[in-house]
C-alpha cells in the first residue's frame, strides 16, 4: 500500500502525518508532495525522516494506491489527472470538486457506500464545518426525517490554515503587550473579537461557507433538508463549535435522541449541565469524535430540538475523515 500526501506543509498535511501514524494504517510508503517552497522540507513519520517532493506534472503517481490531497481547490483542479491517471484514488480535502455529480462527497458515519461510486477516482472529504453537523444529525434522521436546521457556527482560527492560528497568537501576544495587532489572514483583528464572515458573500447575502453547509449537508444525507448557517470566527485556536436547531417530521423526545447519539459511531455525548459537563473546544481539540450535548427540546416548536456540538476541525473536520475514507475502502477491498 503506497500511500501519497499532497500539501504535506499546510496544517491538514501535518494532521495527515499524525493520524497516519496514530491509526497504524496500513501502508508501505508514504510519499510527501508540496510546493517548490516547501520540497526539501524533512518530517518524520513512525522514526523515519521522509523529504517533501515538489508536486510536478510527471509519473510520481505511478504506484501510489492514495492520494491524500489538501493544497487548495487550484492545485487540485490543476493536478487531478496527474494524480489519479494511473489508477491512485485522489480523497481531496478542498472544495474544488464537492458539487460535481460524478464526484461522491463522504463522511463515513454517515453515506460510506457513496465513495463506491467515483467515476474520476476522486472522493471529496467535506467543509469541516458540515462534517461535524452532519455527523450529529444522522442519528435524528434515522429516527425522523430532519426537514430543516439552523446553525450557528463559533469557527476556530485553524480554519484558515496553521497561518491562521499563528495570526491568532501573535495577535494574543501583541495586545497583551499592548501594541496593536497585525491583521492580515483575518478580516479583522481576531483576538477579543468574533467575525460574522467566512469565505466570500454571495448573491443571496450568506457567505459561500454558510451555503457550504447547505449544499453538502444535502449531497452527503440525501435530503433535502435546509440548511440555513451564520457562521462566524471566533478566537478558538483548532476546534470549531456548533449551536444547531432543527425541526423534524414526526416529534422526538429528548431522550430517544440522546440514546440515539449515545449509540452512534463517532459521537460523544457530554451532557450534564447541572455539573457544568458540555463540550468545549479547550477539551476536544486532538479528540477523533464529534461531541454533542446541550440537548433540549426547542421551546419554540415542538417538533423542534437544540444542541450544541463541538469537533477538532483539522482533525475529524479534514484529515481523520479523509484517513476514514482511506481505511473504509482499504476494508471494503477497494484498495488491491
Ligand atoms: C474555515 N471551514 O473554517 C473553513 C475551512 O471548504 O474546506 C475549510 C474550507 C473548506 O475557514
Amino acid at each position: 500500500m503506497k500511500i501519497a500526501i499532497v500539501g504535506a506543509s499546510g496544517a491538514v498535511g501535518q494532521e495527515f502525518l499524525k493520524v497516519l501514524a496514530e491509526r497504524n494504517f496500513p501502508l508501505d510508503e508514504l510519499v510527501l508532495f508540496g510546493s517548490a517552497r516547501s520540497a526539501g522540507t524533512e518530517y518524520e513519520f513512525k522514526g523515519k525522516k521522509l523529504t517533501v517532493k515538489e508536486l510536478k506534472h510527471n509519473d510520481d503517481f505511478k504506484d501510489i494506491d492514495i492520494a491524500l490531497t489538501s493544497a487548495g481547490g487550484s492545485i487540485s483542479k490543476d493536478f487531478a489527472s496527474t494524480i489519479t491517471k494511473h489508477g491512485a484514488i485522489m480523497i481531496d480535502n478542498s472544495s474544488a470538486f464537492r458539487y460535481d455529480d460524478d464526484v461522491p462527497l463522504v463522511v463515513p458515519e454517515v453515506n460510506p457506500e457513496d465513495a463506491l461510486v467515483r467515476p474520476r477516482n476522486i472522493i471529496a472529504n467535506p467543509n469541516c464545518s458540515t462534517i461535524q453537523m452532519v455527523v450529529a444529525l444522522k442519528p435524528i434522521h434515522d429516527l425522523s426525517k430532519i426537514t430543516k436546521v439552523q446553525v450557528a457556527t463559533y469557527q476556530a482560527a485553524s480554519g484558515a490554515g496553521a497561518q491562521g492560528i499563528a495570526e491568532l497568537e501573535e495577535q494574543t501576544k501583541q495586545l497583551a503587550r499592548g501594541e496593536e495587532a497585525t491583521v492580515d489572514k483575518f478580516a479583522y483583528q481576531l483576538a477579543m473579537n468574533v467575525i460574522p464572515h467566512i469565505d466570500v458573500f454571495l448573491d443571496n447575502d450568506y457567505t459561500k461557507e454558510e451555503m457550504k453547509m447547505n449544499w453538502e449537508t444535502k449531497k452527503i444525507m440525501h435530503a433535502n433538508t435546509e440548511v440555513s448557517a451564520t457562521c462566524v470566527r471566533v478566537p478558538v485556536a483548532r476546534s470549531h463549535s456548533e449551536a444547531i436547531w432543527l425541526e423534524t417530521e414526526e416529534e422526538l423526545s429528548v431522550d430517544q435522541v440522546r440514546e440515539a447519539f449515545k449509540k452512534f459511531e463517532g459521537l460523544t455525548v457530554i451532557d450534564n449541565p447541572q455539573n457544568k459537563e458540555y463540550p468545549m473546544p479547550l477539551f476536544v481539540a486532538g479528540k477523533d469524535d464529534v461531541y454533542v450535548g446541550r440537548l433540549r427540546k426547542d421551546i419554540t416548536n415542538p417538533k423542534g430540538l437544540t444542541f450544541w456540538c463541538v469537533g477538532d476541525q483539522i482533525k475529524k473536520g479534514a484529515a481523520l475523515n479523509a484517513v476514514q475514507i482511506a481505511e473504509w475502502l482499504i476494508k471494503h477491498g477497494e484498495v488491491k
